[in-house]
């Protein structure tokens, strides 16, 4: 299926094509102008190069994971997933990292403002796409699901979830690229360890601690600091690829082979 966003624009191109050159009895002439706006069209807009994924969150952190299962907190959550796909450059939290502001509320708090706001700014500077954002997950296990809409300009993918109550846990994948060499990669499972975002002191689940007199950088939570069992998975981030595009066509039938079908589509 074309894509609503050339198709949009290449009706419109047809259109105004069809207006200014309907004087012209050459069609050749004229067809070839269509098809040529329609090749430009889609270069505008690049979304030729868009594809969907779906995003699944599989939490399953339970009181298994910990070394005293009685530590598991009766209230256990996640905070609502949020994040974005980005150029590679634009991660937004990394391990040996320092925390930005909007990352240190939502590992403490859960609170995805702060964080939407840097997103939203960074949007605005064309080096990340749209803001994504799940709901909170209880009752864990638990798994949410959502589509998301990716650029060949920006195929990394940032996201970050409070491990909930505790002091500033949480896991997330960091500058993932949903490209391997250029090809979409059709399905990938991440596992998701916690990480301590060094910006509040406590080793419990618990929300009300002291913040770390000078902040550290995010690093893996295990050992001493950490209640649980050594570093456990406690979810999976999986994204699987939708409609996978057509692959391009082979050199002998030339670069404008597409068309009849692009054509054939908007008719
Ligand atoms: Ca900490």
């Amino acid at each position: 299926m074309l894509n609503p966003k050339i198709k949009v624009c290449s009706k419109t191109i047809l259109l105004m094509t069809h207006t200014r050159l309907s004087s012209f009895y050459y069609f050749p002439l004229k067809s070839f102008v269509s098809k040529l706006l329609l090749v430009l069209c889609m270069l505008a807009t690049g979304a030729v190069n868009a594809v969907t994924y779906e995003v699944t969150f599989n939490a399953t952190w339970s009181a298994a994971d910990l070394e005293d299962a009685s530590d598991y907190p009766g209230s256990a959550h996640f905070s609502p997933l949020i994040g974005t796909t980005h150029v590679q450059a634009a991660e937004f939290w990394e391990e040996g990292g320092s925390a930005s502001f909007g990352v240190k509320k939502v590992a403490e708090e859960g609170s995805n403002s702060e964080l939407k706001s840097e997103l939203l700014a960074a949007k605005n500077t064309g080096t990340t796409g749209d803001v994504i954002e799940f709901s909170s997950l209880f009752g864990l296990p638990n798994s949410d699901s959502l589509e998301i809409e990716v650029e060949a300009s920006m195929p990394f993918i940032t996201l970050i979830t409070m491990i909930a109550p505790s002091p500033d846990w949480f896991v997330g994948v960091s500058g993932q690229s949903l490209m391997d060499q250029g090809v979409w990669v059709e399905n990938l499972t991440i596992d998701l360890k916690a990480y301590d975002a060094g910006t509040e002191e406590g080793d419990q689940f618990s929300l009300d601690n002291s913040a770390t007199p000078v902040p550290e950088v995010i690093s893996k939570l295990f050992g001493t600091d950490s209640p649980f069992q050594g570093r456990p998975t406690l979810g999976t981030l999986t994204f699987t690829l939708k409609d996978p595009p057509p692959p391009p066509p082979p050199p002998s039938s030339g670069n404008a082979a597409w068309l009849p079908a692009i054509i054939s589509d908007l008719l």
